[in-house]
């Protein structure tokens, strides 16, 4: 009997009459001994197999209110779901790249030998379902019949996590099928371990995820934030930028989105920000159209760019969404349909609060912590909020009215810009462009600091640099990921214009100098930019715009009139602090083993631009005083 037989044999009695008649049908014997093999380690009572029919997709969802992992709210289709108190980010100390030699992959990434890890993570597994069931579903990260697309295999004994990938991401097993012998699906073992009475792990102290490069397999265990457990988001993207950096594409934290110039003109934007950035809300600002929030797939094809989101929904941050900043998502999260809210707060009637929403705030009601009260302290004392600032909504993206018509484009949509922004108080400014594409790589995406949010557990607000927002899901060494990037601009007909954007400086009263709404302004000037419909001032850091732009751009589109005051505050050159920045940086990356050769040059000239306008014209230089380009 060959071994994928065997396999089957041993999952039969385990296995519903349809579970074995749909693993009978993967020829891909390999997916079948994966499945065996955690089967006979993690010991369900029984598995059910998901590949994706109307059946399955209900089934999971009545899965996840009858074992007490989500309850259903007053709205229909609404649910909710808690981690628990100590589980409400991703877990960066946990996290772990399983090596078989001594790579450093430099920045803090955390690895572990593999043997050892592997060894420890088998002994946690270990008949850890006891009496539970077993889901195995099959998905698939981009558009299905593609060249992005990469089947997926998750393992877990999860309804919620089942339930919110049946949201956000595509069903592959048709495509693992049609694959056949050559797919090389990513795979993903999970269990939330136990679950204490309100059903939330027990033990996350003893919580840990392993990604193992080599088997291409992520192992999570005793957690159930999304973050930690969702294979196919954060834990996937490990799998996938090592993939890309052999295969010559980029895996990233990007979103896509459409941004709609004059005369009909679309123009293709992505974006990278770290967590809690902005990232969503810029894919989903009014008047334009929205790929993706999170995660791209970048591929070259006849001298362009091309990118696909790798989901279909969005596991976005609740928190400061109101009717006013946000209509869209706002309205999405009021209408029936399938949605799961993760840490908001619940109230006796089924209704939703978190902070930052419209109306009046509840007195009571249940959150992450239990019973919830205003002014409640936790057990070290520290006052709980109202909902956890890392809430969370899961949803379709096709439930939004803004859904760009290349979303599902199995070529991908081609790209005219790219922007990374991050939280960054008292450096850049809101927005300017790259004089190209090694300057914007290595000045701007490689450069990106960003302080720390509750996406992540650990301290808030401290800076830290974030190679193009994607330092938490690097699987190869820094050096080869900053390279690849250089890399992939090299033979391009028409580089897609690199831009840096910075929604969250701050004057010196420490307000913040822009509206929440200013970035639609920014997004129209770059979406100009990039056919060179306007001019720009050349600065020591980037162009950036004129101020008879803005002025016309803040009327057009946002009705609101724009002052040179705002401008000069906005848009100042603040030398002293970009200079420090660009120690930081280098240090960083002096720090490394091999960095590219050229990224010291382009310090170089960064510094010596700055020093010299620092000379002629002081420390705080005020944008009119560098030279302006009317029109290339
Ligand atoms: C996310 C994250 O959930 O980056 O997208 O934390
Ligand atoms: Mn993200």
């Amino acid at each position: 009997m060959a071994a994928w037989e065997k396999s089957l044999d041993f999952l039969k009695p385990r296995l519903s009459i349809s579970g074995y008649d749909r693993l009978s049908r993967i020829s891909n014997t390999s997916v079948i001994g994966f499945i065996a093999e955690y089967v006979k380690l993690c010991d369900p009572a029984r598995v059910y197999v998901s590949v994706g029919t109307e059946e399955d997709l209900d089934y999971m969802k009545k899965s996840a209110i009858s074992e007490g992992e989500e309850t259903p709210l007053a709205i229909v289709g609404h649910t909710n779901h808690f981690d628990s108190y100590d589980d409400q980010g991703r877990d960066r100390e946990h996290t772990k790249i399983l090596i078989s030699d001594n790579a450093d992959f430099g920045m803090g990434i955390r690895v572990c030998g593999r043997e050892p890890c592997l060894a420890e993570m088998r002994e946690l597994l270990k008949n850890i379902m006891g009496k539970r069931e077993m889901f195995v579903a099959f998905y698939c990260l981009g558009p299905l019949n593609s060249e992005f697309a990469i089947p997926c295999v998750q393992i877990t004994d999860s309804s919620y996590v089942i339930h919110s990938e049946n949201i956000l991401y595509r069903q592959g097993y048709e495509e693992l099928i049609r694959q056949g012998d050559r797919a090389q699906p990513f795979k993903f073992v999970h269990s939330e371990g136990e679950l204490s009475r309100n059903m939330t792990s027990k033990n996350v102290e003893n919580r840990k995820v392993y990604i193992d490069l080599e088997g291409e397999t992520v192992f999570s265990v005793n957690t159930q934030y999304g973050g930690n457990t969702i294979g196919l988001k954060k834990l996937g993207m490990r799998l996938g930028i090592r993939r890309a950096s052999n295969e010559g594409w980029l895996n990233e934290h990007m979103l896509i989105m459409a941004v709609h110039g004059p005369d009909g003109r679309w123009t293709y934007f992505t974006g990278a920000f770290p967590s809690m950035c902005g990232k969503t809300s810029t894919a989903m600002v009014e008047g334009e159209t929205i790929v993706g929030d999170d995660i791209a797939f970048l591929r070259k094809r006849s001298g362009s760019i091309y990118a696909v989101n790798i989901e279909k929904g969005i596991f976005g941050i609740i928190q400061g969404i109101n009717s006013k900043d946000d209509p869209t998502q706002w309205e999405v999260l009021h209408k029936p349909g399938d949605i799961i809210f993760s840490n908001v707060l619940v109230t006796p009637g089924g209704g939703l609060y978190w902070s930052g929403a419209d109306g009046p705030v509840p007195q009571v009601g249940r959150n992450y912590s239990g019973e919830w009260w205003p002014g409640k302290r936790d057990k070290s004392g520290i006052e709980v909020p109202i909902s956890h600032p890392n809430a969370r909504f899961n949803v379709a993206l096709d439930c939004f009215r803004n859904v760009d018509p290349g979303f599902d484009s199995p070529e991908g949509v081609r790209i005219g810009g790219i922007m990374y922004g991050g939280r960054d108080s008292d450096t850049s400014v809101p927005v300017q462009e790259s004089f190209g594409w090694v300057h914007g790589i290595v000045t701007i995406g490689a450069s990106l600091e960003s302080e720390t949010t509750a996406a992540t557990l650990g301290a808030e607000g401290i800076r830290e640099l974030n190679p193009m927002s994607n330092l938490d899901f690097l699987s190869i060494p820094i050096s080869s990921y900053v390279r690849d990037n250089l890399e992939f601009g090299k033979g391009l007909k028409e580089p897609p214009t690199i831009f840096g954007v910075n929604y969250f400086l701050r004057g010196r009263d420490g307000k913040f100098l822009n509206g929440k709404n200013d970035k639609r302004v920014w997004l129209k000037w770059m979406e100009l930019r990039v056919h060179g419909d306007v001019g720009f001032v050349v600065t020591p850091t980037g162009r950036i715009p004129l101020y008879q732009d803005l002025k016309a751009l803040f009327r057009g589109v946002l009705f609101s009139e724009y002052s040179s005051d705002s401008y000069s505050a906005q848009f100042r050159i603040r030398v002293p602090e970009n200079l420090a920045k660009l120690e930081r940086v280098e240090k960083a990356y002096s720090a490394l083993r091999d960095p590219p050769s050229e990224i010291y040059e382009l310090f170089r000239q960064q510094r010596e631009r700055l020093l010299r306008a620092k000379s002629e014209f002081g420390d705080y230089i005020d944008p009119g005083r560098f030279p302006l380009v009317e029109r290339e």
